[in-house]
């Protein structure tokens, strides 16, 4: 049963400032206003507690790729509730769902890939992964192993490891971030950073900023890369084709393990089964959790390549890790359910033959907009970059608010998208139709109309 109370807006909302601490939210600012209560939704739409409906562009928060009222998931949660809600799988156990999940995993992932780690998020994966990286190192008698390479912008989760090897400088400042042996280096956003390079030769440039900080630190001293496919908190940043395959290369030279955090880009959302698919890399771990599960219920895992597992298993004894959670059975079997969903709808092949291409072309469209320099997408993931003069890196001072005005313009017009910084992204549910794709782009240029009218650009 959902909440039963009958509560106006105004009292949910003054619940809300009474009780509810809200994450990555200037919680000043919204103590002295009032909060969205969302309250219902079906298909790619949200309903609000004054009944407002609002299209969702945004996936929830890049996760409810099959769309939400999926009645198969509900499903599978009740009756894997009732039949068994809990067991852990630490002491020599493990449930059915679980078991289930990682068979299913290992068939939609690269043939390295056979084994899972499950956690209860993409921060706990990641977290998972510098301690496992680092255990493996350890086993292969190579101890120093220790330091992980990042990058700048880079966003992969909120608990110390996550954040430490995130690239949010906003983020370090509080809690005295990063941990210990956690190096970034530039990210390949060549729309800002890549200068007069061409974006292919801008590619190789940051590619070899890994190089460099390898040789920096001792080759023998380094025990991963990590990056996500495509940034998506940072801003949807897609790399130059060039990038991926030269990082790839950079770390087959140095036996440096790749690390794939494929929380935004797995589960179809660059129209294969994972980022690394598209973008030809072939990790050595992959994180996984958002559209595993379709943000149903709470899941991420660690996809390990046989050549860490067999270590791990072979070398190992305890590998002393793990969370209350790992393989929740309820969770599992949901997660287990949304991928059988996939495969029965076909919403692979229809993101990157169908509905993707023209979610992509709708989009470029807008690239002719007057605050509009750069429209950038692949699969069901895209960016524009708004700037002054449409000349490339004509950014707004200060950076953000016109991404703010325009992020507020869409809400009104009942469109949810998401700013970072002056750049707005994209990312909606995977069974959007053409129609709702339609409507998506229509809400977007009318607010970036009357974003544009209220800064005095035309
Ligand atoms: N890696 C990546 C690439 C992510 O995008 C995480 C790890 C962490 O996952 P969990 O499940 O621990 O949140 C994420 C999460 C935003 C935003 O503002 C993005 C995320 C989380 C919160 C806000 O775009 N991504």
């Amino acid at each position: 049963m959902a909440s039963s109370r009958q509560y106006s807006t105004a009292q949910w909302q003054a619940l809300d400032r009474s009780h509810f601490l809200h994450p990555f939210t200037d919680l000043t600012r919204l103590n002295a206003g009032a909060s969205r209560i969302i309250t219902r939704a079906e298909g790619v739409y949200l309903w609000d507690s004054d009944d407002n409906r609002l299209l969702d562009g945004f996936a929830g928060l890049w996760c409810v790729n099959m769309g939400y009222g999926r009645s198969e998931l509900a499903v599978a949660a009740a009756e894997q509730m009732q039949q068994l809600p809990y067991y852990n799988s630490f002491f020599n156990t493990a449930t059915p769902p679980a078991l289930e999940l990682a068979e299913l995993l290992a068939e939609v992932s690269a043939p390295q890939f056979n084994y899972s780690f499950f956690t209860g998020s993409g921060s706990e994966a990641n977290d998972t992964i510098v301690r496992m990286v680092r255990r493996f190192w350890d086993l292969e008698g190579q101890p120093g192993r220790v330091n992980i390479i990042a990058r700048h912008n880079a966003y992969h989760g909120s608990t110390m490891a996550g954040a430490s090897l995130g690239g949010m400088d906003y983020m370090h400042k509080q809690g005295g971030l990063p941990i210990p042996n956690i190096h970034h280096i530039m990210q390949p956003y060549w729309y800002e950073l890549g200068g007069d390079l061409s974006p292919g030769e801008f590619g190789l440039r940051a590619a070899a900023e890994l190089e460099n900080k390898i040789l920096e630190l001792g080759p023998d001293k380094v025990a991963a890369f990590i990056g996500e496919p495509i940034q998506g908190a940072g801003g949807v940043i897609i790399p130059p084709a060039s990038y991926w395959p030269a990082v790839q290369a950079i770390c087959k030279k140095y036996d440096v393990l790749l690390v794939a955090d494929e929380v935004i880009c797995g589960f179809g959302r660059t129209g294969r089964w994972f980022g690394s698919d598209t973008f030809g890399i072939e990790p050595d771990l992959m994180a996984v959790a958002k559209g595993m599960s379709s943000g149903y219920l709470p899941i991420g895992a660690v996809l390990v390549s046989d050549r860490v597992a067999h270590s791990l298993i072979k070398k190992g004894g305890e590998f002393a890790h793990g969370y209350t959670y790992s393989g929740h059975p309820v969770c599992a079997a949901v997660a287990a359910a949304n991928i059988r969903l996939m495969h029965r709808e076909g919403i692979i092949d229809r993101v990157a033959n169908d509905t993707g291409p023209y979610f992509q072309q709708r989009l470029a469209e807008l690239g002719e907009h007057p605050l509009v320099g750069e429209a950038r997408s692949v699969g069901m993931i895209g960016a524009l970059e708004l700037v002054a003069d449409k000349s490339r890196r004509s950014f707004f001072q200060p950076r953000g608010d016109m991404g703010s005005l325009c992020r507020d313009y869409a809400l009104a017009n009942g469109l949810i998208l998401r700013a970072t910084r002056d750049t707005m992204l994209f990312s909606p549910s995977l069974v959007m139709d053409k129609p709702q794709i339609d409507e998506m782009i229509s809400l977007t240029r009318l607010s970036l109309d009357q974003a544009a009218a209220t800064k005095g650009i035309a």
